[in-house]
C-alpha cells in the first residue's frame, strides 16, 4: 500500500486485518478510528509544487522556521535548483513531512505526467505554489490533483514584489493590490468547480507579513482531516486483500465440494 501508513507497523495491520475479518466493517472502521486517535500516528507527505523558480524550496525552509542556508534546509537558487522530491520533517507537526518537488517545468508540461513522475500517490496533499499570475499550468495542476481525488492549497509566493511594483503607482492601496491578487487567484480556482477557494499570499522573506499564519491556521485544522482521510485511503486496500484471502478459501472449498458430489 503506497499510503503513509509507515509508523504503523506489522503487527498493528495484521491487528486491523483481524478487525475486519472477524468483525463487520462499521465496528472495524470504529475501532481503528479510536486506535489512530489514540495514537495520532498518522503520517502525512505534504507535496509543495508549482514552476521552477516560484520559490518551493524557500517556502519549505521558511514553513519549518530555516533560513535558507542552515544546516538541513533545501537548497534555493536564482537558476533551476531541485531535480528530485526530497522530504523534510516539519519541526512543528512532527508526524508531516514537507516534500520539495522539482519544478514543472517547460510550458507544455502535462500535468498527469509529471505527477507520475513525482509519485504523487506518496502525497496526501499539495501545496501548490505560483510567483506570478495564475496560469494554465496552475489550472492544469490543481485540475489533475482534484482528478486523483487530493486535495491541495493554493499558495501565491513572492507577494512583498508585487506590493513593491504597485508602490510606485500614486493610487497605491496595499489591500486592494492584495484583494485582485487573491481574488485573481480564486477566479481561476473557481473556474474549475472549486467552490470555496482561499489563495493564500506570502513572502518568504517577509513571514510575518502577509498570509503565512493564515495558511499555518488553517492546516493546523484540516490536519486530522487529512489524517482520517489517510486511513479511509488505506482502508479498501487492506480490505480488498482479505477479500482476495477470502475467496481463495472459498475457492478451495468448492472444489472440496465437487470433489464430494462425484
Ligand atoms: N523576493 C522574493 N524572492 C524569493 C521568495 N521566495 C523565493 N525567492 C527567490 O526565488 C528564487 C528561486 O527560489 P527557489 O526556492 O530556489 O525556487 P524553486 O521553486 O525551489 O525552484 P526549482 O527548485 O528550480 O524549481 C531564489 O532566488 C529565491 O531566493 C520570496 O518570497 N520573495
Ligand atoms: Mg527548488
Amino acid at each position: 500500500c503506497a499510503c503513509s501508513m509507515e509508523l504503523l507497523d506489522i503487527k498493528d495491520l495484521e491487528d486491523i486485518k483481524e478487525s475486519i475479518s472477524t468483525q463487520d466493517l462499521p465496528t472495524a472502521v470504529n475501532a481503528i478510528k479510536e486506535f489512530l486517535e489514540k495514537q495520532d500516528l498518522v503520517e502525512l507527505n505534504v507535496g509543495v509544487t508549482g514552476e521552477s523558480g516560484s520559490g518551493k524550496s524557500t517556502f519549505v525552509n521558511a514553513f519549518r522556521g530555516l533560513g535558507d542556508e542552515e544546516e538541513g534546509s533545501a537548497q534555493t537558487g536564482p537558476v533551476e535548483t531541485t531535480m528530485e522530491p526530497k522530504a523534510y520533517l516539519h519541526p512543528k507537526y512532527q508526524t508531516v513531512k514537507v516534500w520539495d518537488l522539482p519544478g514543472i517545468g517547460p510550458p507544455n508540461f502535462k500535468a498527469d505526467e509529471y505527477l507520475k513522475l513525482v509519485e504523487f500517490e506518496r502525497y496526501d496533499f499539495f501545496i501548490i505554489i505560483a510567483s506570478d499570475r495564475f496560469r494554465e499550468c496552475h489550472i492544469q495542476l490543481a485540475e489533475e490533483i482534484t482528478r486523483m481525488e487530493k486535495r491541495f492549497y493554493f499558495v501565491r509566493s513572492k507577494i512583498e514584489l508585487s506590493i513593491d511594483a504597485e508602490k510606485r503607482k500614486k493610487s497605491f492601496d496595499q489591500k486592494k493590490t492584495l484583494d485582485i491578487i487573491r481574488e485573481d487567484g480564486e477566479k481561476g480556482l473557481r473556474k474549475i468547480g472549486i467552490e470555496d477557494p482561499v489563495v493564500f499570499l506570502i513572502s518568504s522573506f517577509e513571514l510575518g507579513k502577509y498570509d503565512l499564519n493564515l495558511l499555518q491556521e488553517r492546516m493546523e485544522q484540516e490536519l486530522p482531516q487529512h489524517k482520517r482521510r489517510v486511513l479511509m485511503l488505506a482502508l479498501p486496500n487492506i480490505t480488498l486483500e482479505i477479500n482476495e484471502k477470502k475467496k481463495k478459501i472459498r475457492t478451495g472449498w468448492s472444489h472440496v465440494q465437487v470433489l464430494t458430489v462425484y
